[in-house]
């Protein structure tokens, strides 16, 4: 039986097409600016907030921003989890998540046995998730140890894609790295798609409206953008966005 947090996303999907989530990087931000940064994304429209980071951060610290985030927003919190110290008792959600091309087995199936009794006792809803990291693959791909998938190698990508869906699972992310130079090309999002029957969701590296467009029209269900909250001018880069990806 799907949960409640998945059963919001295939329907704001089925909706309004393509959808946004805002992740939030808990190693980067206090507890008050992470209510700030969602209560503006929210208002810009975004779907949910993730989060997570490709490194460690105490656990005090992740509570404290799980928790001031769900004090601030009514939209589902779901963690993007690189580790078991990544699970938290507040969140609405977890994508339960397999590294498909890790050359490391605990990040096949690892950290997932070991999570996976945490997570039935605190109650959170875990989406099943296969993670790709593709280009770059930037801190997530070195700590992932993955063989990031080259950006001219479109088959590849949809090899390790279908790999996951037939092995089960409900969402696939083509991760490009955070802070990545060159967002997922338009070939390799479109490549995948094609194959896919469960959501696809992009991320890494989108910075503008353009990029976003670029994303959703080559068949991204789902993007994410993180690194933009920075930004001074984040909630309206974060509005534009969510603007122009609303019904493509
Ligand atoms: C990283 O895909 C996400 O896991 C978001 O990337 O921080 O570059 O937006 P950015």
């Amino acid at each position: 039986m799907l949960g409640t947090v998945e059963k919001y996303l295939l329907e704001k999907i089925r909706n309004e097409k393509s959808i946004h989530i805002t992740l939030v990087d808990p190693e980067k931000i206090s507890s008050k600016q992470a209510s700030i940064v969602a209560q503006n994304s929210s208002q810009s429209g975004t779907a949910a907030i993730m989060i997570g980071g490709s490194t460690f951060v105490s656990q005090n610290h992740l509570n404290s921003v799980v928790r001031s985030i769900k004090e601030t927003v009514e939209i589902p919190v779901i963690l993007f989890p690189n580790n078991i110290t990544g699970i938290n008792q507040n969140a609405d959600a977890i994508w339960f998540m397999s590294l498909l091309n890790s050359v490391d087995p605990y990040f096949l199936m690892g950290a997932q046995i070991l999570g996976a009794p945490l997570i039935k006792k605190l109650d959170l809803e875990p989406i099943s998730l296969g993670y790709i990291i593709v280009g770059e693959g930037g801190t997530a791909g070195i700590i992932g140890k993955a063989l990031p998938i080259p950006y001219s190698k479109p088959e590849l990508a949809v090899a390790h894609a279908l790999a996951g869906q037939y092995l089960g699972m409900h969402f696939i992310y083509l991760e490009g790295g955070s802070g990545t130079k060159t967002p997922v090309p338009s070939k390799i999002i479109r490549a995948v798609k094609n194959v896919l029957t469960v959501p696809l969701i992009v991320g890494g590296g989108i910075k503008n409206k353009d990029q976003a467009i670029a994303a959703v029209s080559a068949g991204a269900d789902i993007i994410v953008t993180g690194n933009i909250i920075e930004r001074n001018d984040a909630t309206q880069k974060m509005s534009e966005i969510i603007n122009e990806i609303r019904g493509k």
